[in-house]
């Protein structure tokens, strides 16, 4: 050896490896003590500055059962550890449902006291904190340092799809001893027998910590194959009957007869496709791992008959995936004497829906709903954002779904792709006519870290300061304090907009049509990130009111009626043209319109200039509605100011639908 390799072999010496530092990290944490007992916590959706109490008590926040955590807590007991669970988000909704009035109730008391009792009287070794939304990252970052302030001796321990992308997050958080990665269904365990001095310091994996002067991260995956993935929750820690109570679980639960009990499962982890915008991939990696039928089928007849469970709402992000496998399943649900109905809010791939037999097992097997991801109607917006399906694709889906009236089916689209023109949005209003689903929920594109779409646009500087906005000149800051970072849902920018919590620029463009806000000589421009907002509302109004108009078939004015009853009751009640709709589709429901609703349209329109302009825009009034007489058809809504080009594609269908 010559003097020069036998130095680097003695400095290398010295130098710890992360194997080290991690045994150093974990032995300095634990002082010697053994897991036995493990807490897992759910945080609340929002903290308290986007929490809005009134949703809360109509029932309208989301209340999904914490099924990750259930899994790791199923995981856990095969290997004899105690586990227990508290949802926050549950907790508060719970809360909110049996307090009286708003003026009794404080929030972050509400999650803490819930959080101090259950610890108490639990006692863990460790707790293990949940987050899959970077829109949750305040409230997760709130109950990390609360749980850190009045339990200090206590390890802390993070997980979920928040935090496995993004070195960043971790570094932002207090009081966090360890993370672990992605799916941990075999990492956690295996995480504790290392803690544990079970398994040696070598095997760990999907694991990170900060050291003195950096997060030391270990990469590498166990993943989870069917067979791991057949357990069961561990429903008995999870008050699975009460959470559709207290909340809303998936997009159909105005379908379906008040006070059913809704619930959640999973068939299969992964997506077949890689779409640039979607976390999924990163995530679960490039296959789609199937749980076997017998323990989904087992574990929907555990939920139907020991938990009252009257609905699923699927969570998987390819349902459809391997329609051999899909079919056997759907048909072991009838054989066994399934009697859910069932919805898969998470969407499925249009493609899987062209063939007959996979359309009519889900419908033999409960399936009253299905989202369909579609995002846009133009070919090359598509293939950049490798989409599965073309336009011929989401057309020949739409023409099997056509032959099953009573499921109903609705598009997720999508606007505000990069260097997407005005022409390529109306290609996907006119795919959107085309193919008539009953609704399309349409969202303006929002990039997450961990996305191959957000680490294109950041490069381009296209991406806001918030994580999952859009490069915009508005104060984005300001606005980020009002509502959580995504268009739609309960705490979203368009509910925002509409209630008065953010403030819109004011009439100016009476009778003009509502496109005026847009300013545009051709189709050929690039919308910028506020005409976005008017954009969405133009095409919401275009592709989902306008239709209610021209609908005749009395099997989808009554699945509409129900939706909108709840929409206009529950979800969005100061919502003056869901209310102006409702009313439209009652008249045709039931031969009347209530009295309750031209009051409310009255009041609503004649305080609110944002309804006043929107109304007037579209050639609606409130009249409409006091007397029972509404348009057989909106012709447009107006054209850009300065637009040059030709009116063709401003002009909506006026065909009555049958
Ligand atoms: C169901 C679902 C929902 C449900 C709610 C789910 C819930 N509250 O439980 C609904 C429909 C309401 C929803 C809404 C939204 N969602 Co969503 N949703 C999902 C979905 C499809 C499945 C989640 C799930 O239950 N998976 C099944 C279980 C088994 O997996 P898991 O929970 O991830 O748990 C595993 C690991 O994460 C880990 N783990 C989890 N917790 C913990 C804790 C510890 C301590 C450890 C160690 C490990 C660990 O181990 C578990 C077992 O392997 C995921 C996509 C996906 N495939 O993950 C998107 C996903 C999480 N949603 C996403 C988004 C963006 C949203 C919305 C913002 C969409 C919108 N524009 O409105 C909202 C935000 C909701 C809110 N907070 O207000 C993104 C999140 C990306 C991000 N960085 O934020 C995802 C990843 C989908 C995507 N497009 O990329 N969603
Ligand atoms: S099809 Fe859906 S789940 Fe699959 S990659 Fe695309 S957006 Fe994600």
């Amino acid at each position: 050896m010559t003097d020069l390799s036998q130095n680097l072999t003695k400095n290398a010496a010295n130098i710890k490896s992360d194997h080290d530092l991690a045994r150093e990290h974990i032995d300095n944490v634990m002082q010697g003590r053994k897991i036995k007992k493990v807490l897992f916590v759910n945080p609340p959706d929002v903290d308290d500055s986007v929490f809005d109490y009134d949703i809360a008590k109509r029932g309208r926040g989301n209340n999904y059962p914490s099924y990750g955590i259930g899994i790791l807590a199923a995981q856990l007991r095969k290997l004899q550890y105690n586990t227990g669970i508290i949802n926050l988000n549950h907790e508060i909704l719970k809360k909110v449902y049996n307090n009286k009035t708003e003026s009794d109730f404080n929030y972050n008391d509400a999650w803490q006291s819930s959080i101090i009792d259950k610890i108490n009287n639990f006692k863990p070794d460790i707790i293990g904190v949940s987050c899959l939304f970077s829109v949750t990252h305040n409230s997760f970052k709130n109950v990390c340092s609360f749980i850190k302030s009045k339990y200090p001796d206590t390890p802390l321990i993070v997980g979920g799809v928040h935090v496995s992308h993004d070195e960043e997050v971790f570094k932002d958080l207090e009081g966090v001893d360890f993370v672990c990665m992605y799916e941990a269904d075999l990492a956690l365990p295996n995480l504790f027998e290392i803690i544990n001095g079970k398994k040696s310091i070598e095997k760990i994996a999907q694991f990170a910590f900060k050291s003195a002067d950096r997060v030391v991260t270990f990469k590498s995956r166990l993943i989870p194959d069917g067979h791991t993935m057949s357990v069961m929750p561990a429903y008995d820690l999870m008050d699975i009957k009460a959470h559709s109570k207290y909340g809303t679980i998936g997009s159909w639960h105005g379908l379906l007869p008040s006070g059913t009990v809704v619930s959640t499962a999973q068939s299969n982890r992964g997506c077949r496709a890689a779409c640039t915008f979607c976390n999924v991939r990163t995530y679960h990696g490039k296959t789609v791992r199937h749980r076997t039928v017998d323990s989904v089928v087992d574990e929907l007849l555990y939920l139907q008959n020991d938990h009252g469970v009257q609905h699923i709402v699927w969570l998987d992000d390819d349902l459809l995936k391997d329609e051999k496998r899909t079919i056997e399943m759907f048909n072991e649900m009838v054989r066994r004497n399934v009697k859910l109905t069932w919805d898969a809010t998470n969407g499925v791939i249009a493609h899987s829906l062209k063939k007959f037999d996979v359309v009519e097992a889900a419908h033999q097997s409960g399936c009253i709903g299905l989202h369909v991801g579609i995002e846009s109607g133009n070919p090359q917006i598509l293939k950049e954002i490798r989409k599965p399906g073309t336009v011929d694709t989401f057309i020949e889906a739409s023409e099997v779904l056509k032959k099953f009236p009573s499921i109903n089916t609705r598009a997720l689209l999508m606007l505000g792709f990069p260097n997407e023109t005005l022409s390529m949005l109306f290609d996907t209003i006119e795919l959107a006519e085309k193919i008539n689903f009953d609704w399309s929920n349409i969202s303006i594109l929002q990039p997450w870290k961990g996305t191959p779409i957000y680490e294109d646009m950041a490069s381009d500087g296209l991406v806001g300061d918030t994580e999952g906005t859009l490069k915009t000149d508005d104060d984005e800051k300001a606005e980020a304090d009002l509502v959580a970072g995504y268009q739609l849902g309960t705490y979203s920018r368009q509910r925002a907009l509409e209630s008065g919590k953010i403030k819109t620029d004011t009439l100016s463009e009476f009778k003009e049509g509502f496109l005026h806000k847009i300013k545009a000589k051709s189709l050929d421009i690039i919308p910028t990130a506020k005409e976005l907002d008017d954009l969405w509302f133009y095409m919401n109004f275009r592709i989902n009111f306008s239709k209610l108009l021209r609908e005749t078939r009395p099997v989808k004015i009554e699945q509409q009626y129900k939706f909108l009853e709840h929409v206009c009751t529950r979800t969005a009640p100061d919502n003056a043209m869901i209310i102006y709709f409702f009313a439209l589709i009652q008249k045709k429901f039931k031969g009347k319109v209530s009295n309750d609703l031209k009051i409310r349209i009255k009041e609503r329109v004649s305080k609110s200039e944002y309804w006043i302009e929107r109304f007037d825009n579209f050639g609606l009034s409130q009249d409409d509605v006091i007397n029972e007489k509404f348009p057989a058809f909106v012709k447009s809504g107006g054209m850009p100011t300065h637009y040059e080009g030709s009116v063709d594609r401003f002009l909506f269908p006026t065909q009555t639908i049958i």
